[in-house]
């Protein structure tokens, strides 16, 4: 693909999400389809795009990491994106569904590094001696393809469905927690509606953090010392509507809670 058209790719999915438009997926606009590391030259294109305009980075994210997402989805390979300052919203506060398309909840362990991580060979190890502590999030998603479905390369392209992300909660050291068993609830309108622990994401959200140094090994960027990684949903998202109260309460992290207008 050549980069003009990666170029126009990433316009395209930068206008949808601005203009809050779902737009076919990006695998049936691009004749014979695209390749996986296409896709991801058109996540790179999108970052360098939103950067340009005056965006901040502020951590990165796993996603398709548990087999709820991944059956949710019908898509079986874990990835990757980006997060900005546009998508971080305290705990508490309010997301506006006027400026999302069909946005969905899940839960999340995320991870703040203290060290540099660099793969390849990365293993739960190397991941967690470089984390600095364990936060609790939710992430929210919102496809910028109609109907939310999509295949692989369209999604990675799409920056894994990055949307908001509320964070908060207790900041924890990781050697005092066991994050395999790690339990949370999802309360949707104060009802019980997902619940899971850490094991869902790889069989622990570490092997999530190393998965994602030795993914951008293969474009040899590293995680730098200081960086935010959410591991990806524990549970499978959950639809949100104008109105709807969430509260995610995970053992030991504490709780989160965002209400939808
Ligand atoms: C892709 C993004 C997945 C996660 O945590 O699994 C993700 C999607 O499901 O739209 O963020
Ligand atoms: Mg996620």
């Amino acid at each position: 693909m050549t980069p003009a058209k990666i170029a126009e790719h990433a316009q395209r999915l930068e206008s949808a999400a601005l203009e809050c438009r779902a737009v076919p997926q990006l695998s049936a606009v691009e004749p014979g389809g695209l390749s996986l590391a296409e896709a991801y030259e058109v996540q790179w294109a999108l970052r360098r795009r939103r950067l340009a305009a005056g965006a901040r980075l502020t951590g990165l994210k796993m996603g398709l990491t548990s087999r709820a997402k991944m059956k949710q989805m019908g898509v079986e390979t874990p990835i990757y994106g980006f997060l900005l300052d546009e998508y971080c919203v305290p705990a508490d506060f309010e997301v506006s569904t006027s400026r999302l398309i069909h946005p969905r909840i899940e839960p999340e362990i995320a991870f703040v590094t203290r060290s540099s991580l660099q793969g390849p060979g990365c293993t739960i190890a190397s991941a967690l001696a470089a984390v600095d502590f364990v936060v609790p999030a939710i992430e929210v998603i919102d496809s910028r393809y109609r109907d939310f479905k999509f295949d692989l390369p369209s999604v990675v392209a799409d920056n894994a469905s990055s949307a908001r992300y509320i964070v908060g909660g207790c900041a924890r050291r990781v050697d005092e927690l066991d994050l395999r068993t790690l339990g949370v609830v999802v309360e949707k309108n104060g009802e019980g509606v997902a619940f899971g622990a850490g094991a869902a994401v790889l069989g622990h959200p570490a092997l999530s953090l190393a998965l994602l140094a030795n993914l951008l090994a293969e474009r040899e960027q590293t995680i730098p010392a200081g960086t935010y990684v959410m591991t990806g949903g524990i549970t499978e998202a959950i639809g949100a509507k104008a109105g709807d109260h969430f509260a995610a309460r995970f053992q030991t992290l504490g709780s989160l809670s965002v209400r939808f207008t």
